[in-house]
This record gives structure tokens, C-alpha cells and sequence, in this order.
């Protein structure tokens, strides 16, 4: 080796490294296969992943609850394939991610708990796959012990790992979740899904909350329905999600884990209740642990659940959410449904923060649907 190449290359070496070190995001950059908790994923859910990956370095995807089901003043008519969002009706745009409940798939009935119907749900998931769309479930199913609904704290967890009849009721309803998600097609490929199951568990309104089941059997229940899913049922096309409601510390966050072999992505769910900066306190300190431990984990993350509901406050989206999520890694902010004038989370036309939304949508790091349909990567 001549003196002059040798030294050529010590100028080099530093050059590159000041170039890597410059560039160097929150964890690695370079896209390394992901130990996934389905050990054979279809082609489609690695693409998913990678997909989120590529795009939570670019910036955060903007998602919305039951989309294009509804909004204010419509709704879906099966078999029509007329494409709406009340997110497109204020910025013009759709969303890149669409959230979608299957509460009460479990009973094999007709309509969802907010009276959406599965046909529906299916056609319009479907759609907005084929445009690109990211799906995301969450299932509010009933307390099948008492037959009351998610917000019946009565214990439940505790017989359905216990108590075989209820276990073979629990294992039947998953059954009914496993056939809805093995009916999302797309070209006859799987249509891959983030599934967020049992969300907010430290929390104390669901059954299968803090006050109604130990933190061991959570993990059981969690591991168990990740089994049935992927083993029993073999659904190859979910990435699974972990979404506590607000933490304090990395300790309270990893509380009912249920390990690394069974999430995918972490995700967090806190809303604003009353416009203080309580919020905002909420949302800084929560970001930097869900960071934190992705870092260490090296998983994504992603703001599972969030808004204000009714939004009266007229810049909530560009003053007070928007500087705290704006450069956070996340991967995607999913804003709750719009049901009606008194419960809704994202604008529609003629709402009191329509100009803010449309402001917020326009910023670099918020991408909607175009952006990605325009990207090669992501
Ligand atoms: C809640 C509310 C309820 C709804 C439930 C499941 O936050 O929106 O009206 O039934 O989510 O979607």
C-alpha cells in the first residue's frame, strides 16, 4: 500500500464518519431485518413495516378513526365505493392512516358498536389499502363474562384463562376476528394490518384495565390471543401494538409488556381534555419515554389515540399539538372518529378550526395520502 492512497484514506475515513455521525437519527437509519413477533410475516406486512420505518424518518402520518365510514352530515353506503373523509373535505387531502373498530365482530353481527357495518368497513379498507392507506384496528369487544361491553369492569380476564367455558367463548370470538381480518384482500394478497388489541390497560374503564385483572394475566391473555391469531388462525398480515393511556416513567409504561417477542410497535394514547398545558406536559414527557424505549428496543412508535374533542380551541392542531410531535420520530398521530357536532376530533368544512387543520396538514413533517402515493420508498 503506497503512502499516498494510505493517506487519502485517513482524510476519508473521518469525512464519512462526521457524515454518518451528522445524519444520525434517533436509532439506525439503515433499514436491518426486524424480529417480528410472526416469524413468517406475508410480503405485504414486511412491507408495511418497512414502509413505516422509511416514512417515520421523513416525518408523521396523519390518521383518522372510521375515515372514510363517516363523518358530519354522511356516511359510507356499501357497495357505492364513494371514497370520503371529512380530513379530505378540510385540507384536501385523505388520511395516509385509517383506524377502524371491530367491537362486536365477536357476536357475528351486522354492524359495529358505533353502527358502522362490517361490509362496510371492508369495502372501505379495502379502498383506502388500494390508494396506499395504512389500516390500524383496535376491537372494543364486549366483557364476555357478563356480556356487557368493554366498559364493564366486571372481572373477565381471569375466567378466560381459567374457566374452559369461557375460555372456549373467548377462543370463538377471536375466531369471528381472525375471519373478518382473512376476508381484507387486496389482488388476492393479504391486506397487512396494525393491530392494536386491549389498548389502555392502565387504565381503569375497560375489563381488561388495571381494576379489573393483574398485571400477569394481561400478559397471558395478550400472548394467548397473539397464539390464536398467528398460530391457530395463521394470520401472517398484523403487526401487533402495545398502546398504554399516559405513563409517568419508562417503569409504568413497560408495566403489562407483554415482551418483545409479542409488539411490534409501541404506541401511547393521551388526549386533551381541557386545553391547559397539562396536555402539553403530557405529550413531552410521554414522547421522550416512548422514545426512550424504542430506542433501547429498537421498535417503532407511533401516537396510537389522540385529540380534542370538539376542538374549540381554534390553532390546537398547529400551536399545541403540532411543536411537540412536529420532529418526534413518530410514526403516526391518529386522531379519534367524528361521530357527531358533540363528538368529533378532526375538523369538517365550516368547523371553527378548519384553517388550522388545513395549516397543520401543509406542514413538511405531517403526511397524508399524496404523500405516500408519491414516494418510492415508503
Ligand atoms: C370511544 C367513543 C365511543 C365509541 C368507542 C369505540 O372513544 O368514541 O363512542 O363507541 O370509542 O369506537
Amino acid at each position: 500500500m503506497s503512502f499516498k492512497i494510505y493517506s487519502r484514506k485517513i482524510l476519508i475515513l473521518p469525512m464519512v464518519l462526521i457524515w454518518v455521525c451528522s445524519c444520525k437519527p434517533l436509532y439506525n437509519e439503515v433499514y436491518t431485518k426486524p424480529d417480528l413477533v410472526d416469524a413468517k410475516p406475508s410480503r405485504t406486512t414486511k412491507k408495511l413495516h418497512k414502509k413505516l420505518f422509511f416514512s417515520s424518518k421523513k416525518g408523521i402520518l396523519l390518521g383518522h378513526q372510521d375515515s372514510p365510514g363517516y363523518g358530519i352530515g354522511w356516511k359510507y353506503n356499501v357497495g357505492s365505493k364513494i371514497f370520503e373523509s371529512d380530513v379530505q373535505k378540510t385540507t384536501g387531502d385523505f388520511p395516509a392512516v385509517y383506524g377502524f373498530d371491530l367491537g362486536h365482530i365477536e357476536h357475528g353481527l351486522r354492524n359495529n358498536l358505533d353502527s358502522l357495518s362490517f361490509k362496510a368497513i371492508q369495502e372501505v379498507i379495502i379502498e383506502a389499502y388500494s390508494k396506499k392507506g395504512i389500516i390500524t384496528i383496535s376491537w372494543h369487544l364486549d366483557n364476555p363474562v357478563t356480556d356487557g361491553d368493554s366498559w364493564d369492569v366486571e372481572p373477565a380476564v381471569d375466567q378466560i384463562l381459567r374457566n374452559q367455558e369461557v375460555w372456549k367463548k373467548y377462543e370463538d370470538w377471536v375466531g369471528q376476528l381472525a375471519n373478518f381480518i382473512k376476508s381484507l384482500k387486496y389482488r388476492g394478497r393479504p391486506i397487512p394490518i396494525v393491530l392494536r388489541p386491549f389498548h389502555e390497560m392502565n387504565g381503569d374503564w375497560f375489563w381488561w384495565g388495571e381494576a379489573s385483572c393483574s398485571v400477569q394475566d394481561y400478559i397471558s391473555l395478550w400472548r394467548k390471543t397473539v397464539t390464536l391469531l398467528r398460530d391457530h388462525h395463521d394470520l401472517n398480515q398484523i403487526l401487533y401494538t402495545y398502546s398504554p393511556n399516559i405513563v409517568d416513567s419508562e417503569e409504568t409504561y413497560l408495566e403489562y409488556y407483554p415482551g418483545d417477542e409479542y409488539v411490534d410497535i409501541l404506541g401511547i394514547d393521551i388526549y386533551d381534555h381541557n386545553d391547559s398545558d397539562e396536555y402539553i406536559e403530557n405529550l413531552q414527557g410521554n414522547i421522550k419515554i416512548l422514545k426512550k424505549i424504542a430506542a433501547d428496543k429498537n421498535k417503532l412508535y407511533a401516537f396510537t389515540e389522540t385529540g380534542f374533542e370538539k376542538i374549540p380551541n381554534e390553532e390546537w392542531f398547529t400551536q399545541v399539538l403540532y411543536p411537540q410531535i412536529g420532529s418526534s420520530g413518530i410514526a403516526w398521530v391518529l386522531f379519534w372518529r367524528n361521530a357527531n357536532k358533540t363528538h368529533h376530533y378532526v375538523p369538517y368544512p365550516g368547523h371553527v378550526s378548519g384553517t388550522d387543520f388545513l395549516r397543520f396538514s401543509k406542514f413538511p413533517e405531517i403526511l397524508l395520502l399524496r404523500d405516500l402515493q408519491a414516494s418510492k420508498k415508503y
